[in-house]
């Protein structure tokens, strides 16, 4: 049991590093200016540079007085409607766990505050090859050198699930 368990944590730290897996992060959206409406944040610029993936958290801190956090589909988010938001979170320090790939929009729903541009389309990519890692020496090789180790890696992987199921 013990060596199941050692073996499944070297397996999966294998497909981690395999996969150029990060820890997961921890986003306070806008940055020491939170989640405001008074246009001290380009939210599309805020989020531009970053890179989302699942398992990271999206932290929103406002006065939950003047604001709140209204997650809706893309419609709702093109033309700042809240009527029919997928959640709401009104504590003021709220974190949202992003679960899943694809789109997570968020508008104020207070009135006004979206069209001041108090909005957010967050994309949630693949952990693909490490695109913020130090460059590396060429792509070709480095893409030969990926594969001979996911052979590798298969063959540990298969050596585990034989030896262990
Ligand atoms: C907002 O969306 C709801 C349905 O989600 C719709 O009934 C309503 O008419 C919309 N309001 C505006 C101003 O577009
Ligand atoms: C937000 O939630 C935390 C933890 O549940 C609580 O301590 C805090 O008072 C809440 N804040 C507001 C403004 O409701
Ligand atoms: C089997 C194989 O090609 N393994 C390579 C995996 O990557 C390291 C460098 O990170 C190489 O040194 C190994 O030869
Ligand atoms: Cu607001």
């Amino acid at each position: 049991m013990a060596n199941l368990r050692k073996s499944m944590l070297v397996v999966s730290l294998l497909m981690m590093a395999l996969c150029g897996v990060s820890m997961p992060a921890v986003y306070q959206v806008g940055d020491s200016a939170g989640w405001t409406s008074m246009g001290q944040v380009d939210y599309q610029d805020w989020a531009a540079n970053k890179n989302f993936h699942v398992g990271d958290t999206l932290v929103f801190n406002y006065n939950n007085q003047f604001h709140n956090v209204k997650q809706v589909a893309h419609p709702g988010f093109e033309s700042c409607n809240a009527t029919s938001p997928i959640a709401t979170y009104t504590n003021g320090s709220d974190t949202v766990a992003l679960e899943k790939l694809g789109h997570f929009y968020f508008i104020c729903g207070y009135p006004g505050h979206c069209q001041a541009g108090q909005k957010i389309d967050i994309l949630v990519a693949p952990a693909t090859s490490k695109p913020n890692h130090a460059a590396s020496p060429s792509t070709s090789s480095a893409s030969s050198l990926y594969s001979s180790n996911l052979s590798w890696t298969w063959g540990v992987l298969g050596f585990f699930l034989l030896g262990f199921a």
